[in-house]
C-alpha cells in the first residue's frame, strides 16, 4: 500500500530492512547503541563491524530515548544506517508516545539534513520493546505524515513490516488515518 503526500510517497511493505535500497535505514536501537537481537541484530550482522567500530567513536555517551544518530551502512546496499531508540512500553502510562513520535521525527531529520532522499523504517519498539503494534503504527504514520506535509522530503519513507500481522496493522491505521483526513 501506498499514499501521496504532495510530491512525497509512504510505502507500507513487507521485506528486511537489511535488503533496502533506500538512501539510509533506521536501526531500532538501544540507548547504549550496543548492539542487541532483531533489526539491531540484523543490521549489525549484514552491514559488518564498521557500524559499531563508527557508532563507539563518534557516539560512546550513546543515544537518548526518543532522539538518532547517524552513522555510514558498512556492507548495506543503503548508505547510512540512522539508530533510533524507541521507548520500552510499560502501560503508556511513561510518555511512551511522545518519546515513540520523537524517535521518527529525529530520524526524519537526520535523513533530510544528510540529503537523504529515502528512508526505510522498521517498526520501532513493537518487538523486544512491545510497544502495542496498532498503537505503534498510528503514531507512526501520523508523525511521518506530518513531518512530510510540512518539510517535503524525503521524497520516499518506506515502512519495511518484518510480518503480515504487522504488515495488516499498518495498513489498518494507514486507512483509518485518511479517512479521518
Ligand atoms: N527487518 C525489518 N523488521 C524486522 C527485522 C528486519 N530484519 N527483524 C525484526 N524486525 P525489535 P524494538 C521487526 O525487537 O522493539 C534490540 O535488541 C520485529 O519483528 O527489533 O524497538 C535493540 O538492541 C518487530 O516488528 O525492536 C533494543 O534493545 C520490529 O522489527 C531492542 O531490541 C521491532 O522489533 C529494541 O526493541
Amino acid at each position: 500500500m501506498e499514499v501521496k503526500i504532495g510530491t512525497c510517497t509512504v510505502e507500507l511493505v513487507t521485506g528486511d530492512i537489511t535488503r533496502q535500497d533506500s538512501d539510509a535505514i533506521v536501526n531500532a536501537a538501544n540507548s547504549r547503541l550496543g548492539g542487541g537481537w532483531g533489526v539491531d541484530g540484523a543490521i549489525h550482522r549484514a552491514g559488518g563491524p564498521s557500524i559499531m567500530a563508527e557508532t563507539r567513536q563518534k557516539y560512546p555517551q550513546g543515544c537518548l530515548t526518543g532522539d538518532a544518530v547517524i552513522t555510514g551502512a558498512g556492507d548495506l546496499v543503503a548508505q547510512y544506517v540512522i539508530h533510533t531508540v524507541g521507548p520500552v512500553w510499560s502501560g503508556g502510562q511513561r510518555n511512551e508516545e511522545e518519546k515513540l513520535a520523537s524517535a521518527y521525527q529525529r530520524s526524519l531529520e537526520l535523513a533530510v539534513e544528510n540529503g537523504c532522499g529515502s528512508v526505510a523504517f522498521p517498526s520501532l519498539s513493537t518487538g523486544a520493546y512491545r510497544y502495542p503494534v496498532d498503537l505503534a503504527a498510528g503514531t507512526a504514520l501520523n508523525t511521518v505524515l506530518s513531518f512530510l506535509e510540512k518539510n517535503h522530503q524525503p521524497k520516499v519513507v518506506r515502512f519495511v513490516l518484518f510480518d503480515d500481522p504487522t504488515h495488516a496493522a499498518y495498513v489498518a491505521a494507514l486507512r483509518k488515518i485518511k479517512t479521518n483526513c
